[in-house]
């Protein structure tokens, strides 16, 4: 074979091969339309007895020389292909996206902006226990010029046997304190049904870690006019998070800070693994505001400056960190909560950390 005649092959090739190209991009166009309808229809995009038939008979005119398999391979990758497509599209108009709102949303907490570029802290006990153990962290807060309290009064809890918190009687002790010191309440939401009586009580309404799929729990946020937190699923992934904040959004309340607290994964050296890439993922995929729960993800007192700074360094809107009068005696996460002399010494090292903005 001359290398002439190779070349001419060659370039036969070539020209296939952008045959081809032509053939998958119009095809996929029409796919990208077939899409439309059915969501205008409310159909399932994808459907198996449709690709099986198309499967069929493609293979009834295949002549050689690829085996079957082989060629029902190669179409169900351009099948898959195209999903795909239609699935990008779907995302990009998911409410929470930056593709459907580009500009950064800020959340506002009685007068406070969360994602307005200075960051934003939120420190308290774990759980609510009693009055004077809240008002002793309050007085703390407020001291720092802080605008916000954190505290558990339903409490989920890994064992059933745990303290599972003081209820309503806790967000009461959370509201006096609270109003004493002019701070905003953030606490923890575990049933619908509580949501309406406990807006009278809180200023943020926090969905734990468990309860990131709940979601009744998460319709029911959406509906009250109240800021929303939004924790992390200790195994769910990045999208399953955003889908969340979306139940949220999608009843009309967009004012959402998502919260990551922290993986499951092989790694025993801390209770959780920060997932600190997912802070400029979010930031990039959402137009919501994020912050980091240094407690939870890393479930060692240590820890708290460093992974804090780190936040902070790349991008998160605020910090959030349990602080506890005496964490040696406390009912919930002992291991890991700051007494007040570490809470000193953590703000201060942490704040000066903060670059000064121009
Ligand atoms: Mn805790």
């Amino acid at each position: 074979m001359s290398n002439q005649e190779l070349d001419q092959l060659r370039q036969r090739v070539d020209e296939m091969n952008a045959e081809l190209l032509k053939l998958i991009s119009d095809r996929a166009a029409l796919v990208q339309e077939i899409g439309r309808v059915k969501e205008k229809q409310g159909v399932n995009r994808y459907d198996p007895v449709r690709e099986r038939t198309m499967l069929n008979s493609i293979v009834e005119k295949n002549v050689g020389p690829f085996e079957n398999s082989t060629v029902e391979h190669i179409f169900k990758e351009i099948f898959k292909a195209g999903l795909e497509l239609q699935q990008d599209d779907h995302r990009k108009a998911l409410l929470v996206s930056r593709k459907k709102k580009p500009e950064d949303t800020i959340v506002t907490i009685r007068g406070e902006e969360v994602g307005n570029g200075t960051p934003t802290f939120i420190f308290g006990p774990c759980a609510v226990e009693s009055y004077e153990q809240v008002a002793e962290v309050a007085k703390a807060i407020k001291g720092k010029g802080l605008k916000m309290i954190r505290g558990g009064a339903f409490k989920p809890r890994t064992s059933p046997y745990d303290f599972q918190g003081l209820g309503l009687e806790g967000l009461k002790i959370l509201k006096k304190v609270a109003d004493e010191f002019d701070l905003a309440v953030v606490s923890e939401i575990v049933n619908p049904a509580d949501i309406e009586v406990a807006c009278e009580y809180i200023d943020v309404i926090q969905i734990g870690a468990r309860n990131m799929q709940n979601f009744e729990l998460l319709k029911a946020a959406g509906a009250v006019k109240k800021p929303v937190l939004l924790k992390r699923g200790l195994a769910a992934t990045i999208e399953e998070f955003i889908n969340a904040a979306e139940y949220i959004i999608a009843q009309g309340n967009d004012q959402i800070i998502l919260c990551e607290r922290g993986i499951r994964t092989y790694e025993r050296a801390t209770r959780n693994t920060l997932d600190i890439s997912a802070v400029p993922i979010l930031k990039q995929e959402t137009h919501l505001p994020v912050m980091v729960d240094v407690t939870h993800s890393t479930g060692r007192r240590d820890l708290l400056i460093p992974t804090a700074k780190a936040a902070l360094a790349i991008g998160a809107d605020g910090v959030m960190a349990e602080v506890h009068p005496d964490p040696a005696v406390a009912l919930s996460d002992s291991a890991q909560q700051m007494n007040l002399q570490q809470f000193d010494e953590f703000y201060g090292e942490v704040v000066t950390a903060i670059p000064v903005k121009a």
